[in-house]
């Protein structure tokens, strides 16, 4: 039966929506599958893990991201992220579960795990996006302890930049390494997470495509889901992660989704001088990637086995 015809027949019976959500779970079964954007084989590794243990991609997408935010060698997300041009660390994260939940949170101070305060955020307010002093106050409501995110490394990074000051969010692909998570649980269902400290040295206030549902993440339980890297102006001008799983839903592969919305962007846009990388799932567990510049690559675990894939790009 199709879903809306079930859907429908459902609320004839007076079936809630956490029973069909139940029923939704159990009715199918699928081999559980995660990938990241870059290389990130500790990230995937540990979602896999949770996703084994509690059945749930959303488990799997949140605990993926916890890895590169505690680590402070990982200058692009969470602990260690290189600051913004005044000396602040300031993280965006998202998260989308299956019933089309999301939260959000951005330009977020001193919490080490901002995905979590996103997933709060999805779980316990009425609202998606929670920014700055507002989600800090959120998130110590929550029990999350305040922290300083600016390690010597990061502090060092930012005083050299300091001596040229100059912001080039280039093609400098090295300072791009957000982490974005897509992941198919126990019951097939699907689940996406993004999170990042943003494009370093920024202009203070900035934020980028990682908290913005339908760019730098979308998940839609009859399609697949989709998330972005690279630099979020980009991304956030053509919501790419949306359009990536609205071209599946047309018919499109992942693969050739991912190549449609990177198109959009090179059609449009002075492409040459930066980069935007794409991945992308749906529900057969069928993957792709596709990025604007060479360099891009993805970490994929599934069957207990983790692969890091370089990703076809657009510029030769
Ligand atoms: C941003 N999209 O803040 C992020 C940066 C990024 O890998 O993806 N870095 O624009």
């Amino acid at each position: 039966m199709k879903r809306r015809t079930f859907l429908q027949s459902a609320s004839i019976l007076g079936i809630t929506a956490n029973q069909l959500q139940a029923a939704d779970l159990q009715q199918a079964t699928s081999e559980p599958i995660i990938i990241a954007t870059w290389k990130n084989e500790g990230a995937t590794k540990a979602g896999f893990q949770k996703i084994m243990e509690t059945g749930k991609a959303l488990d799997g997408v949140e605990a993926g991201a916890w890895v590169p935010e505690a680590n402070p060698d990982e200058t692009t997300v969470g602990y260690g992220g290189y600051p913004d041009r005044d000396g602040h660390v300031t993280l965006d994260a998202c998260i989308m579960d299956h019933l089309g939940n999301a939260g959000s949170v951005t330009f977020l101070e001193g919490i080490m795990h901002p995905i979590s305060v996103a997933r709060a955020v999805m779980e316990k307010t009425p609202h998606v996006m929670l920014s700055g002093e507002g989600a800090l106050q959120f998130a110590l409501s929550q029990g999350f302890k305040k922290m300083d995110l600016l390690t010597p490394k990061s502090r060092k990074a930012w005083e050299e930049w300091k001596k040229q000051a100059k912001y080039e969010p280039k093609v400098n692909i090295e300072r791009h390494d957000t982490i974005g998570l897509l992941a198919l649980g126990k019951a097939g269902e699907i689940a996406g997470a993004c999170s990042t400290s943003g494009m370093a040295f920024k202009m203070h206030g900035r934020v980028g495509d990682s908290p913005i549902i339908g760019g730098a993440v979308f998940c839609d339980d009859e399609v697949g889901g989709a998330c972005a890297t690279g630099l979020g102006e980009f991304v956030m001008k053509t919501l790419g992660s949306f359009l990536i799983v609205e071209f599946m839903r047309q018919g499109m592969s992942p693969q050739q989704a991912c190549e449609a919305a990177i198109m959009r962007i090179v059609k449009r846009y002075n492409y040459k001088e930066f980069q935007v990388g794409y991945l992308a799932i749906n529900k057969k567990g069928e993957y792709g990637a596709y990025s604007i510049q060479k360099g891009f690559n993805f970490t994929i675990t599934k069957n207990g086995q983790t692969q890091v894939i370089e990703s076809a790009y657009y510029m030769s």
